[in-house]
C-alpha cells in the first residue's frame, strides 16, 4: 500500500471517529469556550475536545509527523519528528453552524507533504465528514475523489440559467463591504448564490457537482486543505490569489473547468 493510501485510510477513520464525537457533543448542548479574532469568531469546547482526540490518535499512529490544527496551531504531534508529512486539521469546520444547530459542519482531515505552507505543500490524502448528514467525502492523490464509494466529478459547464455558486464571509465586519462587492460581480455569471458556512463542505460540493463554483477571501489552511484535494481529484481547479491589500488573506477560488476562469476574473479585485 502506498504512503498516500495509508494516510487516506487513517484520515477517513479519524474523521469518522472525530465527527461522531462532535455529533454526540452537539446533542448534549454546545458551550462557547472563547472568541478568537473577532466577537463572531467563536470556539466551542467541542472544537477543542475533537482536535485533542485527533492529536491523540495521530500521536499514537503517526508519531514524528507534523500537525497544523485550527485550535492548537503547529505544535508537533511528538517531538523529534523528521517526517515530511503534516496533518492539517479543522476539528469542526462551520463552527457557527455547529453552535446554532445548523447541520452543515464537518471534520476536515488532510495529510500533506512538503511542510505546512499551503503555497508549497503537496496534498496526499483528505477526508471531509459531515456527521449530521453522514456524508464522508474523501480523496487520495491521483486516485480520485469520492463520496463514500461513489466517484465524484465537477460540473463541466454550468446550466444555461447560470452557475450555482457559493461563498462566505470572514468574521471581521470591516471586510464585509468588499466581500459583498465581490459577490455582486460574481452574480453576473450566477443563477444563484449559496452561503453554506463551512468551506470544507463548499469545496466538497464543488467536487460533487452540487455547486459549479466557490469563492471566499480569508480562509485558513485548515479550512481548505482537504477540500482542495477533493476538487482537483474530481477534475476541478483550485487557486488561492493574493489580495492587493497584503493585510487581507488570499482569495480562494474553486470550480469546474467551464466556470473557473470567468469566476477567477470576476472575483479578483
Ligand atoms: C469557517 C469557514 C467558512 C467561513 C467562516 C469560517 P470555521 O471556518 O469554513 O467558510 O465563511 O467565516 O472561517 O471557523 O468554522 O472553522
Amino acid at each position: 500500500m502506498t504512503l498516500a493510501a495509508q494516510l487516506h485510510d487513517l484520515a477517513v477513520d479519524i474523521a469518522r471517529e472525530a465527527g461522531e464525537l462532535a455529533r454526540r457533543r452537539r446533542t448534549e448542548g454546545v458551550a462557547i469556550a472563547a472568541t478568537k479574532s473577532a466577537l463572531a469568531d467563536i470556539v466551542t469546547e467541542a472544537d477543542r475536545e475533537v482536535e485533542q482526540l485527533i492529536r491523540d490518535r495521530l500521536r499514537r499512529e503517526r508519531p514524528g509527523e507534523g500537525f497544523l490544527g485550527e485550535e492548537s496551531g503547529a505544535e508537533p504531534i511528538s517531538h523529534g519528528g523528521d517526517s515530511d508529512v503534516t496533518w492539517v486539521i479543522d476539528p469542526i469546520d462551520g463552527t457557527v453552524n455547529y453552535a446554532y444547530g445548523i447541520p452543515s459542519y464537518a471534520v476536515s482531515v488532510a495529510a500533506v507533504a512538503g511542510g505546512s505552507d499551503p503555497e508549497h505543500w503537496d496534498a496526499l490524502a483528505g477526508a471531509v465528514f459531515n456527521p449530521a448528514s453522514g456524508e464522508l467525502f474523501h480523496a487520495t492523490r491521483d486516485e480520485g475523489a469520492w463520496l463514500h464509494d461513489d466517484r465524484l466529478t465537477v460540473t463541466a459547464e454550468p446550466a444555461a440559467a447560470g452557475a450555482l455558486l457559493a461563498t462566505g464571509f470572514g468574521y471581521d465586519p470591516s471586510t464585509h463591504a468588499s466581500d459583498l462587492a465581490r459577490v455582486g460581480r460574481a452574480m453576473t455569471i450566477a443563477r444563484d448564490i449559496r452561503r453554506i458556512g463551512a468551506a470544507s463542505l463548499d469545496l466538497a460540493f464543488v467536487a460533487a457537482g452540487r455547486l459549479d463554483g466557490y469563492f471566499e477571501r480569508g480562509l485558513q489552511p485548515w479550512d481548505f486543505a482537504a477540500g482542495a484535494l477533493l476538487v482537483t481529484e474530481a477534475g476541478g481547479r483550485f487557486a488561492r490569489v493574493e489580495m492587493p491589500d497584503a493585510a487581507a488573506r488570499p482569495l480562494t477560488v474553486a470550480a469546474g473547468p467551464g466556470v473557473f476562469e470567468r469566476l477567477l476574473s470576476l472575483t479578483t479585485d
